[in-house]
């Protein structure tokens, strides 16, 4: 306990909750035990689902997994105590520290306006509820490389949609990490995770255009998301470094068209750029890293032929401490065969 100078007791500050995430049997919520207590629960699973009733925490499932895939969930776990409720069509949770949001936007012909409007209700919750700082980010979009209504492709009709929110509600150019990629039906669903003391730092990869500064090429409006977001811990301790879904981009160009091992080459160069000990430094950023020190990867490939390439490569590439996960699911770009995700912890 600590006194004042009238011997009176105060009551010690909260300490800053960790949170950490980890890939469990399909369907696990979690437990309670006192230490770790679940935030939310991300079901990757063959198919949609309402979520259970009666669960505290959010559980958002998305249909990501084949009919021959058991599916995972990814399980957000917290040190702090959980708060959680609902908010227009918004699930939530915090632990004081941490936001997690989840939303789903029914299969539409068209999607701009929805989007902006979950988007807009997302950065109003976390306003109301004083999370600021968005850090991590996850659109999961079935047929994004269809053709909508207006034969605008998926993908670009989001962005144009997500760019209108971010337009109207983010003020201080703090941009999310973020994976933008294929889900096998059932919508637009996603998630975010955002903070309210911590201000994340955006980083940015050198030999790479900003996503938000992609030329109209790739579409009206431009994709809004930094390539990597640090979290730092509480009282100087190390924190978390969030790696945006990483594709074979060089400049604002896909690179390597139809070329899978070099595509893959690509896509890991890119991530050891953006985690090397120059970015971070030039990010005023501790540390240095590899792609070897992610943990949680996901990795999202286009064609089912290719998964047993990419797993190989990917387990010379990642630790074997590593959760991994493997989707077979369409990706942002036409031309693009893979995408990587993962935490530094
Ligand atoms: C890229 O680098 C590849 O639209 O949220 C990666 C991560 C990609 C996130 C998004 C898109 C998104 O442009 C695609």
């Amino acid at each position: 306990a600590r006194y004042d100078q009238d011997g009176d007791a105060t009551p010690p500050p909260a300490p800053v909750p960790s949170l950490r995430s980890r890939f469990v049997d399909l369907g696990t919520v979690g437990v309670d035990d006192g230490f770790r207590r679940p935030l939310a629960a991300v079901h990757f699973a063959a198919e949609a689902a309402e979520e259970p009733a009666g669960s505290l925490a959010p559980q958002l499932t998305v249909p990501m997994a084949t009919d021959g895939q058991a599916g995972f969930t990814e399980l957000w776990e917290t040190t702090g105590p959980v708060t959680a409720g609902r908010y227009a069509g918004l699930r939530y949770s915090h632990d004081g520290e941490h936001l997690f949001c989840a939303g789903r936007i029914a299969p539409a012909p068209r999607y701009s306006e929805a989007v902006r409007q979950a988007y807009g209700e997302a950065f109003r919750l976390m306003e109301s509820l004083g999370f600021p700082y968005a850090f991590r980010m996850w659109n999961f979009v079935s047929g994004i490389n269809d053709s909508n209504a207006d034969g605008v492709e998926v993908y670009r009709d989001f962005c144009i949609g997500r760019a209108e929110a971010v337009d109207r509600w983010a003020t201080d150019g703090v941009m999310p990490a973020a994976t933008g990629v294929g889900a096998r039906g059932g919508g637009i669903a996603f998630c975010l995770l955002a903070s309210r003391s911590v201000r994340p730092v955006h980083l940015e990869n050198p030999g790479q255009v900003p996503a938000y500064h992609y030329p109209p090429e790739h579409g009206p409006r431009s994709p809004s998301f930094a390539r990597a977001t640090y979290l730092a811990g509480p009282d100087g301790a190390p924190g978390h470094l969030y790696v945006s879904g990483t594709a074979s981009i060089r400049g604002h160009r896909t690179v390597h068209e139809g070329d899978l091992d070099r595509q893959v080459a690509c896509t890991l160069e890119n991530i050891d750029r953006v985690v090397g000990r120059d970015n971070l430094a030039a990010h005023g950023v501790p540390g240095g890293y590899s792609p070897a020190d992610l943990r949680t990867v996901k990795v999202y490939v286009r064609h089912a032929g290719d998964l047993e390439r990419v797993r190989r490569l990917c387990r010379d590439a990642f630790s074997p401490e590593a959760d991994i996960a493997f989707f077979n699911v369409d990706i942002c770009r036409a031309d693009l065969l893979v995408e990587i995700e993962g935490i530094i912890v």
